[in-house]
């Protein structure tokens, strides 16, 4: 192949995998859409009664619509007639959010609840295109809109939408989703998590009506190779998409500039900007970014830096920083349940900036779009991971997909956002040739679809053979991430807190390291001398040791101790202490903060 060929061949392959494959809205929160956020009708359907005929053959794999399938919504005709389901008399759930936390019968429910939504919808104009968008569904979802399927979705943490232009009436729509949250051992995340399984739609979803030839999807951050050019590319989707001019304004910076599509629908564009405000956790400056077509505009509020390391320092806008974090889940314990608001963002973000944090882990999948939104504003920066969690099948290709895809959306979702700095492929996977190579391609997709951000993962420390109080990483997988991450839990799975005192790292790789987990658990308000496990005195003895000996490792430049905040998990049974919550929150599930949240923060404090 001579240059030219190779270039148009990665061009169209890192393009199209942008495009074809996952072909995501972004920006849904600032175009014009209509919430479908509410109270839906519901079934719990055990048996997927709704899906399956008597011979367990799929309804919707039928040519002729049948009525006993649930998404047909049928109504009896007569008074002889048999319907054996009502979505209109059925109780109703809140959407966005998890079924576990709305309805004590589905408390500990895995499986299939069919949600309903009726709707009027009329265009605002007549050739414009209409999408439904869903924020996520856990885990598996089927969606129909008066009767047809749209599609399906895999994954519970990442976005999706269906084009429904032609199926749209304007009165008496009625979308009906069957979302499926059974645990499989193919899954991503797989049969065993240490977090709830939160069934349900979890996050917003909405009607979002765009012209008929519209700006899909962008790329806009700065050069890392030249910070004071802006760079990136705009994806028209629509009818006529090919020689189009676009124009990218960012007033404050006097750009205004027209760019013009290729035939699939891209401008690439690079632009030299003078005095860009760069954003930082001190001053998260975001700037207006105004994209049109003739037909089409949005705007983004964007913030630009650059984010590298340089070996064992990780460099924020060229400066070395050190990250102050603390790990998350997307989890409102206050309210009970998933996170799903911007004010669950606000309280979450608020506690970790009390905390002195300047970073935070949104732990172990990609947490929904006001946590980046608030997290942009507010100047802390994030680490996003994709569930790749424990033991996943590293061998089946389905699974590979099905993570791939997972990464992707959350790329597509949050590159513009500033405050994302370094993309997880995993947490803590077993180390073995398959596990490997297929973290190494997660890795390569998300260089190829982002060059400007740091890749990592959380793997695990190893013991040294001949004496067990030296650590090293042994992981293979530490030659493919820039920050070489590991959680560790010595003092309260390996040993009581005093062990950290005899404790040696010997960490070879000349990159900066981060431990993306230590903790211990204490049951809020339960007191005792530092030896007794449980207690709030036994998780800030460790605290206070654990910080002594990481402080030890040259190359440490960040921490993000596990976790902000008490979380379910149906994994912890101890009765009085944890009753199903994992107990290693800084706060408690009532949100008390606990001793060890004071010695993190003065710790934070304490550094420059
Ligand atoms: C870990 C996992 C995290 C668990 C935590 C724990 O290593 O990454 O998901 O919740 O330990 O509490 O055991």
């Amino acid at each position: 192949m001579n240059k030219a060929c190779l270039f148009l061949f990665f061009y169209f392959i890192s393009h199209t995998f942008l495009t074809a494959q996952n072909e995501l809205i972004i920006n849904v929160y600032n175009r014009e859409s209509t919430s479908l956020n509410g109270t839906w009708n519901y079934i719990a359907d055990l048996y997927e009664n709704g899906y399956y005929n008597y011979r367990y053959e799929a309804f919707d794999q039928k040519e002729n619509l049948d009525r006993n399938a649930y998404f047909s919504n049928s109504k009896p005709t007569g008074k002889s007639d048999r319907i054996e389901y009502d979505f209109d008399k059925s109780k109703t759930l809140n959407v966005p959010g998890d079924w576990n936390s709305q309805d004590d019968k589905l408390f500990y429910y895995e499986g299939t609840v069919w949600y309903k939504k009726s709707f009027n919808y009329k265009k605002t104009n007549k050739d414009n295109k209409v999408f439904v968008y869903f924020g996520a569904a856990n885990y598996k979802a089927e969606v129909y809109l008066n009767g047809k399927k749209l599609g399906t979705h895999v994954g519970g943490f990442t976005p999706f939408n269906f084009e429904i232009t032609n199926l749209l009436e304007e009165k008496d729509n009625f979308l009906i989703v069957k979302v499926d949250n059974k645990r499989i051992k193919e899954g991503v995340p797989t049969l065993n998590t240490d977090w709830w399984n939160y069934g349900g739609i979890t996050r917003d979803v909405k009607l979002v009506e765009v012209p008929s030839t519209y700006i899909r999807d962008y790329f806009i951050q700065l050069n890392p190779a030249n910070n004071t050019h802006i760079k990136g590319y705009i994806k028209l989707s629509g009818e006529e998409i090919a020689n189009k001019k676009i124009n990218i304004g960012i007033a404050e910076l006097k750009i205004n500039k027209t760019v013009i599509t290729n035939s699939y629908g891209i401008a690439d564009f690079e632009i030299p900007a003078k005095k860009i405000k760069y954003w930082s956790y001190k001053n998260p400056y975001l700037y207006k970014v105004d994209i049109k077509t003739d037909s089409d505009e949005i705007t983004d509020q964007i913030g630009f830096r650059t984010i590298k390391t340089s070996g064992q320092d990780i460099l924020l806008n060229g400066k070395p920083v050190f990250l102050k974090g603390i790990s998350i889940h997307e989890e409102n314990p206050l309210k009970g349940g998933r996170a799903t608001t911007m004010e669950d963002a606000e309280l979450l973000l608020n506690w970790a900036k009390e905390l002195g944090c300047n970073f935070v882990r949104l732990a172990h999948y990609p947490h929904n779009e006001h946590m980046l939104r608030l997290a942009d504003k507010k100047g802390i920066m994030v680490w996003e991971e994709n569930p790749v969690y424990w033991t996943i099948q590293w061998e089946n290709k389905e699974t590979y997909q099905n993570a791939e895809n997972q990464l992707k959306e959350v790329i597509s979702r949050d590159k513009n956002r500033a405050a994302v700095i370094i993309w997880s492929m995993a947490n803590e996977t077993p180390v073995s040739e398959p596990r490997t190579s297929f973290l190494k391609n997660l890795a390569s997709t998300a260089r190829k679809m982002d060059s400007t951000r740091l890749l990592s993962a959380a793997l695990e420390q190893n013991t040294d053979k001949n004496n067990p109080d030296v650590m090293h990483i042994d992981d293979p997988f530490a030659n493919t991430v820039d920050i070489l991450s590991f959680n560790q839990y010595i003092g309260w799975y390996a040993g009581l807190p005093e062990r950290t005192g005899k404790i040696v790292w010997e960490i070879d790789h000349d990159k900066p390291v981060f431990i993306s987990e230590f903790g211990a658990g204490a049951k809020y308000g339960f007191h005792g001398d530092k030896t007794e496990r449980w207690t709030e005195e036994f998780q800030e003895y460790l605290y206070e040791e654990t910080l002594k000996m990481i402080s030890k490792i040259p190359q440490l430049r960040g921490i993000s101790p596990w976790i902000l905040v008490d979380f379910r998990s149906p994994r912890r049974h101890l009765p009085g202490i944890q009753d199903e919550w994992n107990r290693k929150g800084l706060i408690s599930s009532e949100g008390n903060k606990k001793k060890a949240f004071f010695v993190l923060r003065e710790f934070y404090q304490s550094k420059p």
